[in-house]
């Protein structure tokens, strides 16, 4: 496992589990074939609709908008050896990628929907951007094979290092040092140099047990998660989700490839499965500005309503100034041995809302 051909199988040879290499037939092979165990693996191009660049695109990349910063080559912004000399460019990006600026993509939630339908086993991601958290996938489901800004801690002594006080380093683009050592602080990112999570080599051979997988925006570039696809069995329909083909997907007879935009992919897969709708809606929901645009769009209420509001804004106020008269009145009356305040209390009321007073 892990070496595959790049030679993609020739059009006439007939796939051996689907009836043909058609996103129909796949949607047809997860209905008619009880699949329950898909794995996703992602990368950068399935955030790139939401305003986070990938690192290779042409153009529109990381890499080739780095210039400013001044590296030898663009990946030393991710490397171990050169942020030790000069961490600067890493928060400078830092600053751009960070999250809490972006909403998850449809292709986000189309995992999500995988989920909540019982058939997601394992959700693979290069991607640092915890966008798979926010549409709401689960944690326990996820594997950050590159790790994410979730934590971070001292390059040297290994220390963590608190969330605030990284916010805040990040938002104005500034170096954080440790409060122990006075190390150099990086989120728990996993740059060129070092070795990736316990958890992605813990699931690392998960891909044998599945019976569908996905790939999705990712150049399958970076090792070892590139070779991940090639753990699945042969015969196990792979389904490559890409601007390009990548890698060895496309070179099994029953590799399916949808070249295009991830978004455009997920929409055309949600149809084949009749959950279009469901979909969109998902996606909708995974949107942080949903519920204040909601509030935003709520019909006014109608004069009653808002009469109601007022009488019922009114009364508790009223309430709350008679309480405290009573006490006082209470404490007058005990002194001077008078009449129970009770009475007043209603007649109180009853100036402002005869309407009560009657009921
Ligand atoms: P990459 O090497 O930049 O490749 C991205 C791939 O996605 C390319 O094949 C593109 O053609 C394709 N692509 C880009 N946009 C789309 C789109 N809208 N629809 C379909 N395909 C698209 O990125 P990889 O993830 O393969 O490389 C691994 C690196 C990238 C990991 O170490 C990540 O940490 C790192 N990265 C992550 C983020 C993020 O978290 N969002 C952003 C940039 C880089």
């Amino acid at each position: 496992m892990g070496n595959e051909s790049s030679t993609l199988v020739d059009e006439n040879t007939r796939p051996s589990v689907l009836e043909a290499r058609t996103v129909d037939a796949v949607a047809k092979y997860i209905k008619e074939k009880h699949v329950r165990r898909i794995v996703v693996m992602v990368g950068a191009g399935i955030s790139t609709s939401a305003g986070i660049p990938d690192f290779r695109s042409p153009e529109t990349g990381i890499y080739s908008n780095l210039v400013h910063l001044d590296l030898p080559d663009p990946e030393a912004v991710f490397n171990i050896n050169f942020f030790r000399q000069n961490p600067k460019p890493f928060y400078a990006l830092a600053r751009e990628l960070a999250p809490g600026q972006y909403r998850p993509t449809i292709a986000h939630s189309f995992v999500k929907l995988l989920h909540d339908k019982g058939l997601l086993l394992k959700h693979f991601t290069q991607n640092i951007d915890c966008l798979e958290r926010l549409a709401g996938v689960p944690g326990e489901h996820i594997v950050e094979a590159h790790g994410s800004f979730a934590s971070q801690r001292c390059i040297d002594c290994k220390s963590e290092y608190p969330d605030e006080p990284m916010k805040h380093a990040i938002a104005k683009g500034e170096v954080p040092f440790c409060s122990v050592c006075r190390g150099l602080v990086k989120p728990d990112i996993v740059f060129f140099g070092e070795t990736l999570p316990e958890s992605f080599f813990h699931n690392r051979t998960l891909p044998e047990e599945a019976d569908l997988c996905i790939v999705m925006g990712t150049s399958l570039s970076v090792q070892p998660f590139a070779s991940l696809p090639s753990f699945c069995k042969d015969g196990t329909p792979r389904v490559l989700i890409n601007r390009e083909r990548v890698g060895g997907m496309g070179s099994r007879p029953d590799d399916v490839l949808i070249l295009g935009d991830c978004d455009d992919g997920v929409r055309k897969f949600a149809r084949a499965l009749g959950w279009e709708e469901e979909l969109e809606r998902l996606w909708e929901e995974a949107n942080p500005n949903k519920k204040a645009r909601e509030e935003e769009l709520a019909p006014p209420a109608t004069r009653e309503e808002r009469l109601e509001e007022e009488i019922d804004r009114l009364t508790a106020e009223v309430d709350r100034t008679l309480e405290i008269s009573d006490a006082y009145q209470k404490r007058v009356r005990r002194k001077l041995d008078g009449p129970s305040p009770e009475s007043n209390r209603v007649s109180g009321l009853a100036h402002v809302f005869p309407h009560l007073a009657q009921k």
